[in-house]
């Protein structure tokens, strides 16, 4: 399949709650949208950059750049058989993975929209349905997040994740434990700490956490290795596994017990399958994170999950936790066992509301092949 004609938007849906995290604070979701297209078939890829490089390097505008600029021309020259070619293809470009991911996404749903299959048959997953976690952020007070944990403890959810930072960890921690002792329990520091903080971090030991997700520098690896060397807790790296060779060398020299796969923080559907592998291969478990992704991202993440070693419960939750509107029909629900179905339908399988698409779009742009 050859594409014809790409087009990106910038959209902005607010979210139903502000979610704060170590980094930030947002109260809307701003991102791209891509749909690509080959012989009147399209397919649509949501990236997970945001409107600020807070969590990644990556933004909006970057994405927009390095795919008007860069990673478009390379796909039209490309004469696609499987969408496993396109990651290669696009090599020339070094990083930028979040916008090589979305323009990848795209192709995969295109693809299998084309096959008449769901995603998850052409990744090689299975039908059914997949676990859910959730992440809650930062809260104003104690109180406040004991609230939130009893109500997503309460609607099923198979663990609760929550967002610390340096004042704002053991204490919570205690406190959720004290009332909820079997409660499956983690928490996400996303790089608010150092190799100083490690007595601080082993007292999170007490409290029989599932793991610490990347307390230390985003692009870190070798300092986690010394921080898993004093914790029992297990460490699980986000934003430090940009790639499967970072992933090998994160297990080979110690520095994680269980990874965090983002398609859009790796380059995409087949990068995340390789990181998949590997992990498989050596018998460490894999979830799948989440970006507060519309929909459609949410969906990707949900076939993706499909896959044999995602063997934990990842941040894929209920569109409602985050949009009053989501842009897909249905929108993802979670059962009050804590799963989510697994769509049947060809490509990502809800129907994408092109009314309420248009409706959050405040920027669009569209590239054709040979123009
Ligand atoms: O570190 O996993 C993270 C949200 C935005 C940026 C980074 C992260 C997160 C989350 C929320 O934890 C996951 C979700 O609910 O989509
Ligand atoms: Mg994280």
């Amino acid at each position: 399949m050859i594409l014809d004609r790409i087009e990106v938007r910038r959209l902005e849906l607010p979210l139903v709650a502000p979610f704060e995290t170590s980094f930030a604070r947002v109260d809307r979701k701003e991102f791209l949208l891509l749909t690509v297209s080959a012989d009147g078939i399209s397919g649509f890829g949501e990236c997970v950059a945001d409107a600020d490089p807070y969590y990644l390097p990556e933004t909006n505008e970057t994405v927009l750049h390095v795919l008007r600029d860069f990673l478009a021309p390379l796909a039209f020259a490309l004469e696609i058989g499987d969408p496993r070619e396109v990651f290669p293809a696009l090599a020339r470009v070094r990083g930028h993975n979040m916008a090589k991911a979305c323009l990848e996404m795209a192709i995969w749903d295109l693809a299998s929209r084309r096959a008449g299959v769901p995603l998850h048959r052409v990744i090689g997953g299975r039908g059914g349905e997949i676990a859910s976690g959730v992440s809650i952020g930062l809260q104003e007070s104690e109180a406040a997040l004991l609230e939130k944990v009893e109500r997503e403890h309460a609607a099923g959810y198979q663990r609760v994740k929550i967002k610390i930072k340096p004042g704002k960890d053991l204490k919570l921690v205690a406190a959720i434990r004290a009332r909820y002792p079997k409660l499956p329990l983690m928490v996400d520091a996303n790089s608010a700490y150092t190799l100083v903080d490690a007595d601080h971090l082993a007292a999170l030991d007490a409290f029989d956490l599932t793991m610490i997700e990347q307390p230390l520098g985003f692009d870190d690896i070798v300092d986690h290795a010394t921080l898993q060397r004093r914790l029992r807790t297990a460490v699980c790296l986000d934003e430090s596994i940009v790639s499967p060779a970072a992933a090998r060398h994160a297990l080979d020299i110690g520095a994680c017990r269980i990874i965090n796969i983002k398609a859009g923080r790796v380059g995409g559907i087949a990068q995340s399958i390789a990181i998949h592998d590997l992990c498989a291969a050596r018998g460490v478990p894999v979830w799948c994170g989440g970006m507060l992704e519309s929909g459609i991202g949410r969906l990707a993440n949900v076939h993706l999950q499909t896959l044999p070693g995602f063997s934990m419960p990842g941040d894929t939750a209920a569109s409602a936790r985050y949009f009053a509107e989501d842009l897909v029909d249905p929108p993802v629900v979670v059962t009050k066992r804590g799963t989510i179905a697994v769509p049947e339908s060809p490509g990502l399988g809800h129907a994408i509301l092109g009314a309420r698409v248009d409706r959050a779009t405040v920027f669009k742009e569209e590239w054709r092949r040979g123009a």
